[in-house]
């Protein structure tokens, strides 16, 4: 089956560029487990079910992607499943400094676990779940910015009536 590699987020909600993360690194381990982390202190707009069952229908097409949430220190959910390796993005300089923190303190608390980042496409670059739900809400076009399942949801949340 090959190495197990861990994609954590709080995807609230996923966005291509999240898609485009797991798509690649889907073809370089033999298993991806998405991890919706349940602990974070943001407030979000979609429910940890919510945020899975949208991640799941939007990686549908990619058989060797698992999506399961956790509620605690993402090492530990790591070491639980067998995953030897974290995954993540990496959009623009000013997401170094937080994913150095991340994962040097994922490195004291379990050092067998290696951290790997892949560098966003350019097209989405820009892209973030908080600039996604700030366009939705103003009910502007977000069909470039996520998969049609995640647009549909956020008109529902957003009370917006499809043009
Ligand atoms: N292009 C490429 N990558 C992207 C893009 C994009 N457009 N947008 C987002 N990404 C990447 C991010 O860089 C990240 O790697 C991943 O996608 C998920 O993004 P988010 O924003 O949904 O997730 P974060 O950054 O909020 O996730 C943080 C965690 C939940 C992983 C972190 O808080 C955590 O591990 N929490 C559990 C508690 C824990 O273990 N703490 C100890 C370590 S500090």
């Amino acid at each position: 089956m090959g190495k197990m590699g861990v994609v954590p987020g709080s995807f609230d909600p996923v966005t291509n560029g999240h898609l485009d993360i797991i798509r690649r690194a889907s073809r370089v381990f033999g298993e991806i487990r998405v991890c919706v982390l349940n602990n974070s202190s943001k407030n979000p707009l979609f429910t940890v079910d919510e945020r899975i069952r949208l991640i799941h229908e939007a990686t549908a097409g990619i058989d060797n992607v698992k999506v399961e949430s956790y509620s605690g220190l993402l090492v530990d959910y790591a070491k639980g499943v067998g995953a030897t390796a974290i995954v993540r993005g990496l959009r623009a300089v000013s997401d170094f400094e937080y994913e150095m923190q991340i994962t040097s303190m994922n490195r004291v608390l379990e050092e067998e676990i290696e951290t790997f980042f892949m560098m966003t496409n350019n097209q989405y670059s820009f892209l973030s779940s908080s600039i996604v739900k700030e366009v939705a809400k103003y009910g502007a076009d977000t069909s470039d910015l996520v998969p049609p399942v995640v647009e549909q949801a956020l008109r529902e949340k957003y009370n917006i009536k499809e043009i």
